[in-house]
């Protein structure tokens, strides 16, 4: 535990709603204010293949998430009209999308990714993400449209993967560049904060499940047969930071998805809340 608490700031100076008023990026604050008013800092990923079966997840869970995460190259039967129909269920429900695409080439490929072809992700998704493996070009390939629609861009600063790669300087210059423009890029995908949370980017964390190795209730460690590692929404918000758990198979591969989702919604909200008790007292 100790040593989560060397790696990330997870001390909070600010609430999530005191950060939304000074967001230098639109999505970002709209993120926040949806949290907060909402009370939901829980990411659902849909990882389904059948664009019917995502939408009525999403229905169902809907209510209980900030952010629908897609990745719409897995999608059988993808078309601009499924697009249009997650947007409606996420305007409905004060949702906001997230294409996990993981943009990594060069910046004027990244560009023709983010804005052309068949999923046109810029015109819709609120936040991409990208790695940085490529050096600092994919962020200004991006840049255009994500400006110009005010989209909020994460750069991949670590993985929940077994073995990952980005480490060391990889995740050091995905830090280095969100904390040089958090009104570009406004968050990171990491295990924690690689921040303080007055630099005004918004962590969010992927591998989190309330079955985590950490759950007392959960043993061996959990994890899947590819390398997936999991914490609990605890861990991820309390000892290291995170602002937003992003939380898939856990939910969308439960008996009762809707039982899941309320349950990974009570626990990162309670976990977050109790991150900032100190404030609300002081
Ligand atoms: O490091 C990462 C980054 C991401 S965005 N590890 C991840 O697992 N993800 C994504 O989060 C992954 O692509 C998947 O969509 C989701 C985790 O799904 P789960 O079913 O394991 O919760």
């Amino acid at each position: 535990m100790s040593s989560d608490h060397d790696r990330y700031h997870h001390r909070r100076t600010l609430t999530l709603e005191q950060r939304a008023a000074r967001c230098p990026n639109p999505a970002g604050r709209r993120l926040l204010e949806i949290i907060s008013r909402k009370r939901t800092n829980l990411c659902i990923s849909l990882d389904m293949t059948d664009s019917a079966e995502i939408l009525s997840t999403a229905r169902l869970v809907a209510p209980y998430v900030c952010l629908f995460k897609t990745h719409v190259d897995i999608v059988a039967d993808f078309s601009q009209d499924f697009v249009a129909e997650l947007t409606a269920i996420a305007e409905e429900h004060d949702v906001l999308i997230f294409e996990d695409r993981k943009f990594a080439d060069i910046g004027n490929t990244a560009r023709l990714q983010y804005e052309a072809g068949m999923y046109r992700i810029a015109e819709w998704s609120h936040f991409t993400n990208a790695h940085v493996v490529s050096g600092p070009g994919v962020v200004d390939g991006l840049r255009g449209a994500a400006e110009r629609l005010g989209r909020g861009l994460l750069l991949l600063a670590e993985m929940s993967s077994a073995g990952s790669l980005v480490t060391g300087p990889v995740t050091e210059l995905a830090v280095e560049l969100a904390a040089r423009e958090p009104a570009l890029i406004t968050g990171l995908i990491a295990g924690g904060a690689l921040l303080p949370d007055t630099a005004d980017v918004i962590t969010m964390s992927p591998g989190v499940s309330l079955a985590g190795e950490d759950s007392p209730t959960a043993r061996p460690a959990a994890g899947d047969s590819f390398g997936q590692q999991y914490v609990t929404p605890r861990r991820a918000i309390m000892d290291r930071g995170t602002d937003v758990v992003i939380v898939g198979r856990a939910i969308i591969g439960a008996a009762d998805p809707v039982a899941a989702a309320k349950l990974h919604q009570t626990a990162a909200w309670q976990a977050y809340e109790q991150s900032v008790a100190h404030l609300q007292q002081a």
